[in-house]
């Protein structure tokens, strides 16, 4: 299979963990840490540079052993030196590293004075005490470790959906090749728009199943084969994905497919409806007594529930069904509803794309208007502007607009907060901007009272737009700050501002939730790629799932409106 760029910065990052653990040349780790950054914001596929026969040396934080090593992992799919250091090292590492809290410093610490072989050691240590005793740790990391470990060892391996999306593609079109589908879909917690997936559920109809199971089999990505049946086949892929395979006949595909959607709190809400009616609901369809009155499709399997047909991304019972009763389920949002994006970045920061690159392909994309909103200063590693450069881009933007008729440039900036809930840039430019939004880039561990008074602080400027990725996840890799969101959302209501769901697949913040309770709350929501390349637009059209999670309409989201509102709202945002 294809080697993406993420993968390649894993890679990258995991080398950069081992050196460090083994306590090698630090700039030998940091080169690597740098380029698995690099390579993951990369708009282009690295593999499709290698097939070029590209000098990537020419990339930026690029030298020759890593380009040597990137075409090693495209060409083979493998790093001989990363083998080398994984069995080098007790195979728990890994595990190790991902603990919330624990570097490879640390790492190297529990390993040097510990017998550790495997998670469940580490825990018997820190419940024996053992852990607080070692220099650089303490009780409090000792409870914090404790506790990470515990989660870990309870929660299920998820992955993101914006990882799985491209396989499931793969997987399917290589299956209707055989010739032998007629129909063919994903299910689960996939189907339901879902941040991370458990395993990937496809449903078929199939003429030939054992020549589809077959073609399922033979995939060179699969690592093991789970289960072999006729109507059901399960394997594990290299990746460590589970894929479930289900064939059924025809006349079930509906109830089957509403059955593997799920959720299944959702299920057992709709089997119960079927039974105060009293009629059967299973995987093959609706019965009354022994006949089959619905199954072909899902509109027919909620018809015969005398409901009208419901979104996947509402199907987690949360009152879904009684809205579709009473006629009241949402028009979700989608990303044709979207006529620009606030939350932008260009060259002059971290972002890959020039202002013009930038606008361009937002135009082209066929939206109306793209706010550019580069760091501030503080944010040195992203080469952050300070008022100076920011009134030069200023100047360049007016050139960039003079070329771009019917779409509308508009200027800002995303300010980091400081410690203090102060701001990193003055009110003499804050106040010529069209957007300013508000991101929390530090300080994530402040107490949930520190933290929660210092974004309201913040908020109390009068030029501030909104808050972006509010509670500041990373999805499986950084848990959420402790804050308040309940007063943040509030505070931001009071002031007039939106909130942000920033789109990026690694972060989908705020998440479906928090988004209902936003609108609930009648707080205005603006749906933002942070795009860092002109390819990060795509972000809407995924992203979007977890704003159709929430219930969200097309007039709860800001960037719906046309220039025109969108001014008369953005100047409503200052007071
Ligand atoms: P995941 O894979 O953890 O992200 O979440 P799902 O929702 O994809 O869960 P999965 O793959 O275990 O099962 C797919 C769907 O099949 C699930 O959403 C509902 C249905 N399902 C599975 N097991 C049961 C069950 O025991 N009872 C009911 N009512 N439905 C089930
Ligand atoms: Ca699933
Ligand atoms: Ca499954
Ligand atoms: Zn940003």
């Amino acid at each position: 299979m294809a080697m993406e760029n993420q993968e390649i910065a894993a890679l990258f990052a995991e080398m950069a963990d081992y050196h460090e653990l083994q306590g090698d040349n630090p700039f030998r780790v940091r080169a690597y840490r740098n380029a698995a950054r690099l390579i993951e914001d990369m708009p282009e596929p690295l593999r499709e540079g290698v097939t070029r026969q590209d000098d990537l040396t020419e990339l930026p934080g690029i030298g020759k052993e890593l380009a040597e090593k990137i075409v090693e992992i495209v060409q083979t799919g493998k790093l001989q030196a990363l083998e080398r250091l994984r069995s080098s090292l007790p195979s728990c590492v890994p595990d190790l590293l991902a603990l919330q809290g624990l570097g490879p410093r640390k790492v190297k610490a529990l390993l040097d004075h510990l017998q550790i072989t495997r998670l469940e050691d580490l825990e018997q240590a820190a419940r024996n005490g053992k852990v607080r005793e070692l220099p650089g740790f303490g009780a409090k990391t000792e409870a914090s470790l404790l506790a990470a470990i515990q989660r870990r060892l309870s929660t299920p391996t998820r992955f993101l959906r914006s990882r799985v999306a491209p396989l499931a593609n793969e997987l399917m079109e290589a299956l209707k090749k055989t010739g032998h589908v007629q129909q063919i879909t994903v299910a689960g917690s996939f189907r339901r728009g879902r941040d991370t997936v458990g395993d990937l559920d496809l449903l078929a109809v199939s003429d030939h199943p054992s020549a589809v199971m077959q073609a399922l089999v033979d995939r060179s990505e699969v690592a093991q084969v789970l289960l072999r049946g006729e109507t059901k086949t399960s394997v594990r892929l290299t990746m460590g994905l589970q894929v479930d395979l289900r064939l059924v006949p025809p006349e079930s595909f509906g109830a089957a497919l509403q059955y593997f959607t799920g959720s299944q709190a959702h299920n057992i809400a709709t089997r119960r409806r079927a039974q105060l009616a009293g009629l059967k609901q299973n995987e093959y369809g609706i019965f009354r007594a022994e006949e089959q009155i619905a199954g072909a499709t899902e509109e027919e399997v909620y018809q015969a529930l005398q409901l009208p047909w419901i979104p996947p991304e509402l199907r987690e019972d949360r009152g879904e069904l009684a809205l579709a009763e009473q006629g009241r389920l949402p028009n979700l949002i989608g990303p044709a509803d979207i006529r620009g994006d606030l939350h932008n970045h260009s060259t002059w920061s971290d972002g890959a794309a020039t202002l013009c690159e930038m606008a361009c392909a937002a135009r082209k994309r066929g939206w109306e208007y793209l706010a550019i909103t580069d760091h501030s200063k503080r944010l040195t590693v992203a080469n952050g502007l300070d008022e100076h450069r920011l009134r030069l881009q200023l100047e360049q933007m007016e050139e960039v607009r003079a070329e771009l008729e019917g779409f509308s440039l508009l200027s800002g900036s995303e300010v980091d907060i400081l410690e203090d809930g102060s701001l990193d840039l003055p009110d003499s430019i804050l106040r010529e901007l069209d957007v300013v939004i508000l991101s929390v880039h530090s300080k994530f561990n402040l107490s949930r009272e520190k933290q929660t008074t210092r974004i309201l602080r913040a908020l109390d400027n009068p030029y501030i737009t909104f808050l972006a990725h509010p509670t500041g996840r990373l999805l499986l890799t950084r848990d959420p700050y402790e804050v308040d969101m309940e007063r943040v959302l509030e505070g931001i209501r009071a002031r007039g501002c939106f909130v942000e769901c920033n789109l990026n697949p690694h972060r989908l913040d705020l998440d479906d939730r928090y988004l209902a309770r936003a609108k609930a709350l009648g707080v205005p929501v603006v749906l933002n790629c942070d795009g860092h390349s002109v390819t990060d637009f795509q972000h809407h059209d995924d992203g979007i799932m977890q704003a159709r999670r929430a219930g969200l309409e097309a007039g709860d989201v800001v960037n719906t409106a046309t220039i025109t509102e969108l001014r008369n709202r953005l100047r409503a945002t200052k007071r």
